[in-house]
């Protein structure tokens, strides 16, 4: 495979993984005996720190969906979790060497495919890693992927990209992605919780996304999601809250065309840049 791709638009550093084992759609197979014992303790600790976090911050939805991951005191082979997930939701984990181009990466969603990165941080990135590793994918992303209609909201998120592609768009779905899949927040029984993998996958993060006074929360409007921007590496400054997964589902069942057209001429939000508050 050749070189590559640079994704989420501001990384440019040269990307951990190894491409030149990928096939053509991007995927590679699950590597497990390249893992070294550090490797699994690496992910069982990461594991252990977070699960140990969730209660009163993440979604319910996630903590009932996590032990479906099985293994917590090794990487789990993907083969494992593909016999649940399948039988679940009819979704397949595929590895992948780490980001991939957007249209592979759209593709597989459609098919209900999750590309999932086959790498884990070393002992010494265990507080924090910019790119995606194989606990930010699996611990993070795959849970949800148990629940319906979430996992139907991801599908519908991948075929949407490829008509996104073809407009132009990608920018602006990126957003969308970026705020509910990665960084989403929904109201459950009242109370605020997380359901982005971002969020889900990040010791800090989970408590300053839920408690902190200084973030603002406001809730998911699609045009209003898509003209805000986002930095890869900050806390975010903006999250979107939603009412539950079957809103995030409907909300996106509009053709997407007329909305890229009016938000192209838009000025965009930065990605701290606060809702003005009705005086
Ligand atoms: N590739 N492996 C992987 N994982 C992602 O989450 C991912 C990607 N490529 C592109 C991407 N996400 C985002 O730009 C999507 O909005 C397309
Ligand atoms: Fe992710």
């Amino acid at each position: 495979m050749g070189q590559a791709p640079v994704v989420y638009g501001q990384s440019t550093r040269p990307p951990r993984g190894d491409y030149s084992r990928a096939n053509a759609d991007y995927t590679c197979p699950q590597d497990y005996a390249a893992y070294t014992a550090a490797d699994h303790d690496t992910y069982r600790r990461l594991y252990e720190r977070q699960r140990a976090l969730l209660p009163g911050l993440a979604s319910q939805a996630f903590i009932d969906a996590l032990p479906s991951l099985g293994a917590s005191d090794r990487i789990p082979r993907f083969e494992e979790v593909n016999e649940r997930l399948y039988k679940a939701t009819g979704w397949e984990l595929v590895g992948v060497p780490g980001l991939i181009p957007e249209v592979p990466f759209f593709t597989l969603l459609a098919n209900r495919k999750f590309p999932v990165t086959d790498w884990i941080r070393k002992p010494e990135e265990f507080e924090y890693i910019v790119e995606p590793d194989i606990f930010h994918d699996l611990f993070g992303h795959v849970p949800l992927l148990f629940n319906p209609v979430f996992a139907d909201y991801v599908q519908r998120y991948g075929q949407g990209g490829l008509k996104a592609q073809g407009l132009g768009s990608c920018e602006m779905l990126s957003r969308l992605y970026w705020y509910t899949i990665e960084f989403g927040l929904i109201r459950e029984a009242g109370q605020l919780r997380a359901y982005g993998a971002g969020i889900l996958s990040s010791s800090g993060e989970l408590a300053y996304s839920v408690q902190s006074p200084e973030p603002q929360r406001i809730p998911l409007q699609l045009e209003r999601t898509m003209r805000t921007r986002y930095k890869i590496d900050t806390y975010q400054q903006t999250y979107f809250v939603i009412d539950s997964f079957e809103q995030l589902f409907e909300m996106t069942a509009a053709d997407f065309a007329p909305i890229y057209e009016r938000l192209r001429g838009l000025p965009e939000f930065a990605a701290d840049e606060r809702e003005a508050v009705a005086a």
